[in-house]
C-alpha cells in the first residue's frame, strides 16, 4: 500500500513537472509569477550514489543545500535531478527535501526518466547535461556514464579526449558538443559536463574507505563546481 501511495505522489509530481517544463519552454507561468522562459535548464543525475555506494541520506542533504545555494547566486538556472525510475530512493528524499526547504518547484524539480532521452521524451528543454563519470573519463562502465558517452556517439568521446585526459574527484569538466553528436541532433543538447564524486565503492579507484568526513566534502565540492561550470557555459 505504501508503494502504490509513493508510485501515485510521485507520477503526480511528474505530470507537475511536465506541465512547468512545458510552460518553461512556452514561457508561460506555472503555479507562480516569475515567468521561466529565460531560464536555462541542467539536468544532472545523483552524483556517487549508486556504483559509487555513496550514502543516499548524507547525499539527499547535500544535494539540497547546493541546489538552494546555486539557485540564490546564479538567477537565470534551473536544475532539473532525473533517474531512471520514478521510485528512485534518491530521487524521492531529494524531492522531500526540496519541499521541506522550500526550494522554487519552477526552478528545481527531481523528474523520473532517461537523461539521453531528456528532451525527446521529458520534454524539459535541458541545453545542457551532467555525468557521473569515473577518473579516466572512460566511455562504458555501466551506469549513466555508459549511457551518455553511448548516446553521445564518437562526436563525444573525441571532444572529450581533446579537453583531458583525466578528472579529480570534486571537480567537473565541461565539453562542448560537436553538432555531428546524436545527443545534439536529436535532444539539443550544447554541453556535456562530466563531474567526478567521491566513491565509497572498495571495488573502484581511489576508495574512501567511509570517511565521510572527506567524502561529504568531496560531493559539495563537485555539485558546486557541477552548477558552477553550468552558470558559466549559459552566461
Ligand atoms: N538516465 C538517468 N539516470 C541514470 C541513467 C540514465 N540513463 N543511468 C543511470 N542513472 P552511477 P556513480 C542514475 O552508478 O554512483 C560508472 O560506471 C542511477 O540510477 O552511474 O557516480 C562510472 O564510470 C544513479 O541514480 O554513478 C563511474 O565509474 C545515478 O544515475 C561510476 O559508475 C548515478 O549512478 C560512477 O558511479
Amino acid at each position: 500500500k505504501e508503494k502504490d501511495t509513493q508510485c501515485m505522489e510521485t507520477e503526480t509530481i511528474q505530470i507537475n513537472n511536465k506541465k512547468a517544463a512545458e510552460g518553461g519552454k512556452r514561457g508561460d507561468s506555472v503555479g507562480g509569477d516569475i515567468s521561466s522562459n529565460s531560464l536555462h535548464t541542467l539536468a544532472f543525475p545523483s552524483i556517487s550514489t549508486a556504483d559509487f555506494q555513496f550514502n543516499h541520506v548524507k547525499a539527499s542533504d547535500i544535494i539540497v543545500e547546493s541546489i538552494d545555494e546555486a539557485l540564490n547566486k546564479f538567477k537565470n538556472i534551473r536544475l532539473a535531478m532525473v533517474d531512471l525510475s520514478s521510485g528512485s530512493h534518491i530521487l524521492s528524499l531529494v524531492k522531500d527535501k526540496a519541499v521541506k526547504k522550500k526550494l522554487d518547484p519552477l526552478r528545481f524539480f527531481t523528474f523520473a526518466g532517461n537523461i539521453t532521452l531528456i528532451n525527446t521524451e521529458g520534454n524539459l528543454g535541458c541545453t545542457v547535461i551532467a555525468n557521473a563519470t569515473n577518473w579516466r573519463l572512460k566511455p562504458g562502465g555501466g551506469g549513466v556514464n555508459a549511457a551518455i558517452f553511448s548516446a553521445g556517439g564518437e562526436a563525444l568521446k573525441l571532444a572529450t579526449k581533446e579537453q583531458a585526459g583525466t578528472i579529480s574527484p570534486g571537480k567537473s569538466l565541461v565539453v562542448p558538443l560537436p553538432s555531428t553528436s546524436p545527443l545534439f541532433e536529436r535532444e539539443g543538447i550544447t554541453h556535456v559536463i562530466h563531474v567526478l564524486g567521491p566513491n565509497m565503492n572498495p571495488e573502484r579507484p581511489n576508495y574512501l574507505k567511509n570517511d565521510y568526513v572527506k567524502g561529504c566534502k568531496i560531493l559539495c565540492e563537485a555539485y558546486s563546481s557541477l552548477f558552477e561550470n553550468f552558470a558559466l557555459v549559459v552566461h
